[in-house]
């Protein structure tokens, strides 16, 4: 793997301790600026006029899709190397989306930072599957910079040090869990339960990172890294994504090569394991259909209606000037 390496010792040695890695410029602004050009008619707000900032984040839709080989080469590569090679990635989330997740902080947290432990959304990604320590359909979070972000200015915390006691809930639950970690065969497993599992975890922590950094950077983290969106004291227009990396296969930690990736490689680490013969995963592989689906739908027909508005105005103008001439 070493020759073709992307990530230098450094950034391997730092993913393998921390869980994460920073790819910096990764893209350019010119190409973050073309998927948020109109990031402002589709949130029907005003960007000079913080009283139509009527949201504290907003986990747009998407329209379109672009791909990260393209967009962001270097990181595309680090993501393919995290998780083993290219042939293990599931080529399809090679497609990044404008599914843009804006924060905007709001006037009761302006100017006073809600402390990490006490943030109320802290939770590990995957809302649309049943976990397993192995689960295949969400290998790494991916998370870009579309805008830059200064400390307090709404950039995603997130605690390594909760890995282990995830890893730990996964490795003891093989039947498979709820996207917020309820057991197969507890009463709330079919149910969108509270992020208290979460929450509590985060408390149990001491250690908080928050993903600040330049428009272009892209944060790799480890799948089951625990992460919340921060309360954006300084009401700067933050914009990131979450796209999902998929695998082809689940994740393997009885490797007889022992040519383990990085990310499992991380998560045998949170274990304290070199390997974990006999493991597996004892119930079925299950989508989950997660409720805001149902919300990103609503908004996307919103938008629309506020895109082709614009366009429709757009025209209006063009024709007043034609015939003016
Ligand atoms: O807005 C953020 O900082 C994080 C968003 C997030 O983690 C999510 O939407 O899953
Ligand atoms: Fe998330």
């Amino acid at each position: 793997m070493s020759s073709t390496s992307v990530l230098t010792p450094e950034e391997k040695e730092h993913f393998l301790k921390h869980g994460w890695v920073k790819i910096p410029k990764a893209f350019t602004k010119e190409k973050a600026d073309s998927i948020t050009a109109n990031v402002w008619t589709r949130l029907g707000m005003d960007p000079n006029d913080k009283s139509t900032w009527n949201r504290l984040r907003i986990n747009m839709p998407h329209h379109r899709e672009f791909d990260a080989s393209e967009f962001a080469p270097r990181a595309w590569a680090a993501i393919l190397e995290l998780c083993g090679g290219e042939d293990r990635v599931d080529p399809s989330t090679k497609y990044w989306r404008d599914a843009l997740i804006v924060n905007l902080g709001d006037e009761k947290h302006g100017g006073k930072p809600v402390p990490p432990k006490e943030l109320p959304e802290w939770h590990v990604d995957g809302d649309f599957f049943v976990h397993y320590l192995d689960s295949p359909e969400q290998a790494l979070l991916v998370t870009p910079l579309f805008t830059d972000i200064v400390p307090n200015g709404g950039g995603t915390y997130i605690c390594p040090e909760a890995i282990p006691k995830i890893a730990k809930h996964l490795h003891d639950h093989p039947e498979g869990v709820s996207p917020r970690m309820t057991p197969r065969g507890e009463p709330d497993f079919r149910e969108e339960k509270d992020l208290n599992f979460f929450c509590e975890i985060a408390k149990s922590c001491d250690n908080f990172v928050e993903a600040t950094g330049e428009v272009g950077d892209v944060y790799l983290m480890h799948p089951l890294m625990l992460h919340a969106p921060s309360s954006n004291a300084l009401r700067r227009v933050r914009i990131i994504t979450n796209p999902p990396v998929s695998l082809r296969e689940p994740h393997r930690f009885d490797r007889e090569d022992g040519n383990y990736s990085l990310v499992e490689q991380v998560t045998l680490r949170a274990l304290g394991k070199d390997k974990l013969p006999g493991w597996q995963a004892t119930g079925p592989r299950e989508r989950v259909v997660p409720k805001r689906l149902i919300e990103a739908e609503r908004m996307k027909q919103e938008e629309l209606k506020r895109l082709a508005d614009l366009e429709r105005k757009a025209k209006e103008g063009q024709q007043a000037v034609t015939a003016a001439a």
